[in-house]
């Protein structure tokens, strides 16, 4: 049973059969690491297969929304999760990046019909980086499957039945 289109959180989702893309930026590896290690224990729990799941490397934020339509343009998955982590600095750069980055996945889902999650860490400080990329389910990564999972059914239910 799905939760897609519920509004309730009781109902388990189920990810079997969908191809997924994760999409991490290299930027602060050490944190987006541990996001990308939550996103795939996230599909895992949820039932996606190992091998449905579609890795790529970008070099930091800026780089997600392009890498993120080309795989979605190629129509062989079902939602692709970006992940990064970018940290306040003491210039300008930190805006642009998160800016970018937003406006960007944004219009990729929506350009290509793809579901594509935010899963970029926005932060001041390094120690609320790593508060938000630890084992639990609260880690960013995983929060990101869980929603790629519950977009990629909502759409199909939604085109199936319209
Ligand atoms: N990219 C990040 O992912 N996180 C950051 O914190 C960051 N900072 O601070 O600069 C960052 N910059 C690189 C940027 O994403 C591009 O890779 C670069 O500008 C080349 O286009």
């Amino acid at each position: 049973m799905t939760r897609a289109g519920s509004q309730s959180n009781l109902v388990e989702l189920d990810g079997t059969g969908l191809r997924i893309a994760i999409i991490s930026a290299r930027f602060n590896d050490h944190i987006v690491t541990a996001l990308r290690d939550g996103a795939r224990r996230g599909l895992t729990r949820l039932g996606v297969e190992d091998s449905d799941v579609l890795e790529a490397w970008v070099p930091g934020a800026f780089e997600l929304p392009l890498a993120a339509q080309a795989i979605a343009e190629t129509g062989r998955v079902d939602a692709v999760l970006c992940l990064g982590t970018v940290i306040r600095g003491d210039t300008p750069h930190f805006d642009y990046v998160c800016g970018e980055a937003a406006r960007g996945i944004q219009d990729v889902q929506l350009a290509t019909g793809v579901p594509v999650m935010f899963g970029v860490l926005t932060v001041n400080t390094e120690q609320q980086a790593i508060d938000r990329s630890g084992p639990g389910t609260d880690n960013k990564g995983d929060e990101a499957a869980v929603g790629a999972v519950e977009m990629a059914l909502l759409l199909k239910c939604l085109r199936t039945t319209n």
